[in-house]
């Protein structure tokens, strides 16, 4: 069965040629061999790492702390915030006639047709289980003169930016200002014309607008992306995909990138390409989710379990080793069930079943983001235990997730399993997990020395972690370091 199945998605490998390295919307990552020689640019934005503002948020909101306001730039994950996007067209690189601005605002913002990537609306609806509905504007084409011309810094960026958006002298910009603190919350500047290699100045990414002496009516600019109108500008079958627009949007609701920036340093592979903030693809997974308060995950530490398919329903399990103390800054590992559904709906994805992730989620020193990022450290903030045991996303270049990857009947993670269930300093924490099957609610059983069945109620408040660093309203507030602070 798992071999037959392996053939085909082998098979359906092949009908996508171009997902073997890159999928074919992109993202801002790169191939494993332009990774290297892009990594401190692309460190540059930061975007390896959780935003400190999404980390604030989410120890806010698990410590119950109400009324905190104002604790994130860029875009809020939940309600409908508006999002502001601007089309530049470049004279050598005229707009594709087949996506014209109305074409465009639908792709962007409207029900489209084909799950998953149909538009930026309908995938947020489906991955925050309702909470987070974007709508939005579109601008343009703008006319942006020659591409050539445009000077290739983060200065020249932002003045073609700025001098685009001035253009639009009668537009309303204040609706973009979701939390009213005088900021566009997030705006994606859309382009024509090819890419250059990965983490150059033609490539897609988001980052932060820094020269505030530019403004968009009365508001500056904060958190912005760039990316092309089509991945392969010179094909003309080559359209505006979601894809990139999706990742890019995800890290100005602060998610970090979960691919490997630079293989040889720190931990390798990722997440398997399995993951909207790795191959630019899928849904996000449930740490994620857990992050931007789209799923409550129940915490468990013994008994029998069952799942329905997470792209589908907002559920997680949080596996507690004992001593756990409520503290989800911590290492723990989160169980979903995951088939091709919802935002799963991708002929590449690879398989169905539970799949389990082993979080670090310990705070630096300074209580404003994790220890552990998926490039550079030590070991990963998150980490895709393979149920086969082969741990190949860390030691295969470009292994791409195989159903052999989930935990399907029978399959057990257990201290003297491998993988197992010791923390990564070599405690053995006694957690054993052992798959049940089922097709679309998968069940498992899990056990712990010295612990009876038990499972959270909805309103448990968590152990926050070291107290939440305050910061202060209004004018001459304190700032939190920002992630494109944060040089390499
Ligand atoms: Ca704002
Ligand atoms: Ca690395
Ligand atoms: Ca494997
Ligand atoms: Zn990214």
């Amino acid at each position: 069965m798992n071999k037959l199945f392996s053939i085909a998605l082998l098979l359906l490998a092949a009908a996508v040629p171009s997902s073997a390295i890159e999928p074919p919307d992109g993202g801002d990552m790169g191939s494993f061999k332009s990774r290297g020689g892009g990594a401190e640019a692309a460190a540059a934005h930061g975007n390896y790492r959780v935003s400190p503002d999404l980390v604030s948020s989410f120890r806010s909101r698990l410590s119950g702390a109400k009324g905190i306001g104002g604790m994130t730039r860029g875009l809020p994950g939940e309600g409908s915030p508006k999002v502001l996007v601007l089309l530049m067209e470049f004279d050598e690189y005229p707009h594709k006639s087949a996506d014209s601005a109305e074409v465009m605002r639908d792709k962007i913002f409207g029900a489209g047709a084909v799950q998953p990537y149909e538009s930026l609306t309908s995938y947020y609806k489906r991955s925050s289980h309702g909470k987070l509905n974007i709508q939005g504007e579109v601008l343009g084409w703008y006319k942006a003169g020659r591409r050539a011309d445009v000077s290739e810094t983060k200065a020249g960026r932002e003045k073609l930016i700025a001098r685009a958006l001035a253009s639009y002298s009668k537009h309303d910009f204040s609706r973009y200002d979701s939390d009213g603190d005088g900021e566009i919350d997030y705006l994606a500047v859309i382009w024509t014309g090819p890419r250059g290699a990965w983490a150059s100045f033609w490539w897609g990414m988001k980052t932060y607008f820094s020269d505030k002496s530019l403004k968009a009516g009365s508001k500056t600019i904060g958190s912005y992306s760039w990316m092309t109108a089509a991945n392969s500008w010179s094909d003309p079958a080559s359209l505006f995909g979601l894809n990139t627009l999706i990742h890019e949007t995800a890290h100005a609701l602060g998610l970090p990138d979960y691919y490997d920036y630079k293989p040889g340093v720190g931990p390798n592979g990722g997440l398997g390409f399995l993951d909207m903030m790795d191959a630019a693809r899928f849904d996000h997974n449930c740490f994620s989710k857990f992050l931007l308060g789209w799923v409550d995950p129940e915490i468990m530490t013994a008994g029998d379990f069952k799942l329905r398919p997470a792209s589908e329903f907002p559920e997680c399990a949080l596996l507690a080793p004992p001593g756990w103390k409520r503290n989800p800054f911590s290492e723990y590992f989160l169980v979903e069930n995951r088939r091709r559904s919802g935002n799963d709906a991708d002929r590449a994805f690879p398989g169905e079943g539970l799949l389990v992730w082993h979080v670090d989620a310990r705070l630096n020193p300074a209580g404003n983001g994790f220890l552990y990022d998926n490039s550079f450290t030590e070991h990963k903030l998150l980490k895709l235990m393979e149920a086969d045991g082969l741990e190949e996303i860390e030691t295969v270049e470009k292994y791409f997730v195989t159903q052999d990857d989930f935990y399907t009947d029978g399959r057990t993670l257990g201290p003297v399993t491998r993988p197992s269930s010791s923390l990564y300093d070599g405690t053995a924490v006694g957690l054993t997990l052992v798959s049940r099957g089922g097709a679309y609610e998968a069940a498992f059983s899990l056990s712990a020395p010295g612990e009876a069945a038990t499972k959270s109620v909805a309103d448990d408040v968590y152990s926050a972690g070291p107290p939440v660093p305050t910061r202060p309203t209004g004018p001459g507030k304190v700032r939190l370091p920002s992630a494109d602070e944060i040089r390499f």
